[in-house]
């Protein structure tokens, strides 16, 4: 049985943990094909670095698609994430419609901005963008930040902190139940965080929760939407998915917290991608013809 594919459009940072450098392991270790389309060359991440290189890759971005369409490749699923322009997003939504197949899941991570603000990079015609392109998901993953930014509603006002609030916003940014989501931050009690869910296929919403580590850690989303997003594939759930991505995510998280470096270096979890492989569930979906 062929490994399940993933076209992953995210950027490259070489140093700090985070986008490409989370997402092929993870899948990786996961049993699943990783195939990079990367949208930006980065020396590191923008958060906590001052003064990184950015190579734009837009240019690269159709003639990669053209290649791929004339070999006749086909993905299991389509995973996006942060992007270095406006023009980016519009080929990444190029891209889902040129690969869009039966069974083939679009998850988008509307990566925007954290904290209540939007990233440096991040302008406001880049965060109009962003919504459309969440439009064509089937998967969403925003955090508290990127939910207000998605629905133009103030951070205030996104609050996270029961159970029933987190699940309202999960649902008001379905829009109408047309697409799943699964948005992370939720922290329904002081010692405990994780995420809500809104699921298009049964239209019910829930929690998924694990003991909050002490500390925030660069790429965590990054590694909650890879979890989740490889989960998706090997046929999981949406709310099987978010419980193995909140587990998975929360031992990174503590082991990071046990280890002496720097919070822009990002989430430690390299050595603990064998546990994630093991955790992972038997591939229920089987690679079949793609
Ligand atoms: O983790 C999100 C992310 C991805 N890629 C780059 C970033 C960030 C967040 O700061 O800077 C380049």
């Amino acid at each position: 049985m062929p490994a399940p594919r993933v076209a992953a459009i995210h950027d490259l940072s070489g140093f700090g943990r985070c986008s490409l450098t989370i997402v092929i392991p993870a899948l990786s270790a996961m049993g699943i094909q990783c195939c990079p389309l990367p949208t930006a060359y980065l020396s590191t991440h923008t958060g906590g670095f001052e003064g990184n290189t950015f190579l734009d890759m837009t240019d690269q971005m159709a003639p990669v698609s053209a290649h791929w369409q004339s070999l006749g490749l086909r993905f299991d699923a389509i995973y996006t994430g942060f992007m270095g322009s406006r023009e980016q997003i519009a080929l990444s939504g190029e891209f889902i419609r040129a690969f869009r197949r039966e069974g083939t899941i679009a998850v988008v991570d509307p990566v925007l901005g954290d904290h209540g603000r939007a990233y440096r990079t991040c302008t406001p015609e880049m965060c109009r963008g962003m919504v459309e392109l969440a439009e064509l998901a089937d998967v969403i993953t925003p955090n508290r930040t990127e939910a207000a930014l998605l629905l133009g509603a103030d951070y205030g006002a996104v609050r996270l902190d029961s159970e029933a609030a987190c699940t309202l916003w999960a649902e008001r940014l379905s829009l109408g139940g047309r697409r799943s989501v699964v948005l992370t931050g939720a922290s329904p009690r002081p010692d405990r965080a994780g995420a809500a869910f809104f699921d298009r296929a049964t239209g019910k919403t829930g929690l998924v929760c694990a003991p909050l580590a002490p500390g925030q850690f660069h790429g965590t989303g990054d590694l909650f939407a890879s979890v989740l997003t490889g989960a998706l594939v090997r046929g999981s759930s949406l709310p099987e998915a978010a419980r193995l991505a909140a587990d998975f995510t929360a031992l990174a998280a503590r082991r990071t917290a046990e280890q002496d470096i720097p919070r822009r270096e990002g989430v430690d979890f390299e050595p603990l991608l064998g546990v994630l492989g093991a955790m992972t569930a038997p591939e229920e979906r089987g690679g079949g013809p793609r």
